[in-house]
Order: C-alpha cells, then structure tokens, then sequence
C-alpha cells in the first residue's frame, strides 16, 4: 500500500482555499489516489458540532483562550477519526485549515499565548502534522472582499475588523518562514487558472506526486 499524505491549507478569509482544494482534488483522483477532502474547524460528526459553537453568533462570543479550546476539542475528535483512519490506509488527506490557523488567529490575531497553543499541539496531535502545508497569501482587502461575495459562509471572524486581519495575515507568513520545510506560501491573487497552477507546482516539487 502507498503511503498515505496529509496536506493542509491555510490563510486569511476569503483566499481561495476551499474552491483550490476541489481543483487539487481533482488532480489527485484523476491520478487513481484514495483522497479524504475535509475541513477544519469540523470534518467529524462531533467536531462539526463544535463549529457551530465557535463560528456562529457575535465577534466577542468567545476569548481567543477559549476558542483555542473549542478548535482543539474538534481537532482532537477530527484527528481520530477522520485523519489517522485515512491516512493509516494510504490516502491522501487534504484538510481546509488545520493546526496553523489555530497559531495565526488565535495566536498571532487574538493574542493567545504561543506556548498554551505550542503543548496544545504537542499533546493532542500527538505527532499528527502536515507532510505539506499551503499557505494562500493575498492582501487582506482582496480577501475581505472576496469572503463578503461568496454566500453561505459564517461571518464572525470576517467581523473583527482590518487590524486583526493583518496580523492574520502576518502570522502566516511567519510560519511559513520559520517552518519553510514543510509550508509553500501561494500568491492568491490572479485567476483560479493561475492559482491552481501554483499549487500543483508546488505539491509535484515538494511530494513527487507522480512517483
Ligand atoms: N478558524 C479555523 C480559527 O479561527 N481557528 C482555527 O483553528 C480554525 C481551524 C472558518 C473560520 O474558522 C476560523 C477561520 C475562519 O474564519 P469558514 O467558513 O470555513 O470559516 O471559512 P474560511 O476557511 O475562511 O473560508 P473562506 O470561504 O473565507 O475562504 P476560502 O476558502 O479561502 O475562499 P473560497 O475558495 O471560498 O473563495 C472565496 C470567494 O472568492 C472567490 C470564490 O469564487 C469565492 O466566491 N475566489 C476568487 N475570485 C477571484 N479570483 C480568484 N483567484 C478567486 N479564488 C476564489
């Protein structure tokens, strides 16, 4: 059996991810992989009940400390049953956001502290980290205008205003500058033709997807 992958994406509001991870998904099938596409926070029955808890109702419903919670409360379940069963068996995980968008809007965003969010990590993933993490970059207002036009979505952390999506957006790059490893930033500006094609670049470069 192959062995199976796990990559994330990762950015502010309105970036692109999820309309790139169907397209990525595509790719992948026409490949004849196995590919469990999710999302966080949610992807398990339980975990997306917590996301109607922590994505719903006004901008200060929570703290940024208790959000941290919820989101790795659903993390843990999703974890569980959902990424270790697909990867145990070969496929390939593709998860809208995971443990970096934790770090960049309750952390770098919200102001939690990094080393509650750091054991966090350590204790609940156990070890369970992307092999490759996409982080779609663009400039907050492109986002924000982005986000607003597509329907359906939840609103709270839309509403926290201009300044807390900068350091968002600041918070991403800095991971990916400090773990350059395993995350690609992805300019998300341009047609999704343009964008789709940067980020099968970068999953052929960086998990030689045809071997
Ligand atoms: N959250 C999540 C935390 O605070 N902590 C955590 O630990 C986790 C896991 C999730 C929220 O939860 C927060 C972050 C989020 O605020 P969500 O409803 O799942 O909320 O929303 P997002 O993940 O933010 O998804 P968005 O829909 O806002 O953004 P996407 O997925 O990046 O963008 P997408 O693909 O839906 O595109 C948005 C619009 O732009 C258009 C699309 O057609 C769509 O209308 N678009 C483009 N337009 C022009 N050119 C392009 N290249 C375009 N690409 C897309």
């Amino acid at each position: 059996m192959s062995k199976g992958r796990f990559i994330t994406f990762e950015g502010g509001e309105g970036a692109g991810k999820s309309t790139q991870l169907k397209r990525l998904v595509a790719h992948l099938e026409a490949e004849g992989r196995e590919v469990v596409a999710t999302r966080e926070p949610g992807g398990s029955p339980g975990a997306e009940a917590i996301r109607e808890l922590v994505l719903k109702g006004s901008a200060d419903r929570w703290s940024p400390v208790t959000e941290t919670l919820l989101m790795y409360a659903a993390r843990r379940d999703h974890v569980e049953r959902v990424i270790r069963p697909g990867l145990a068996r070969g496929a390939w995980v593709i998860c809208d956001r995971f443990a970096d968008s934790t770090r960049a809007y309750q952390g770098a965003a919200g102001g939690t502290a990094p080393e509650l969010i750091a054991a966090l990590e350590t204790y609940i993933l156990e070890g369970t980290r992307p092999d490759l993490t996409l982080i779609f970059d663009l400039p907050v207002d492109v986002g924000l205008e982005r986000a607003h036009t597509r329907a359906g979505t939840e609103m709270r952390f839309e509403s926290k205003g201009q300044a807390f999506h900068e350091r968002l957006r600041e918070g991403f790059l800095a991971i990916a500058k400090a773990e350059p490893a395993r995350c690609v930033v992805i300019d998300a500006t341009g047609t999704l033709g343009a964008v789709e094609a940067r980020v099968w670049a970068a999953v052929i470069d960086r998990l030689a997807v045809h071997d």
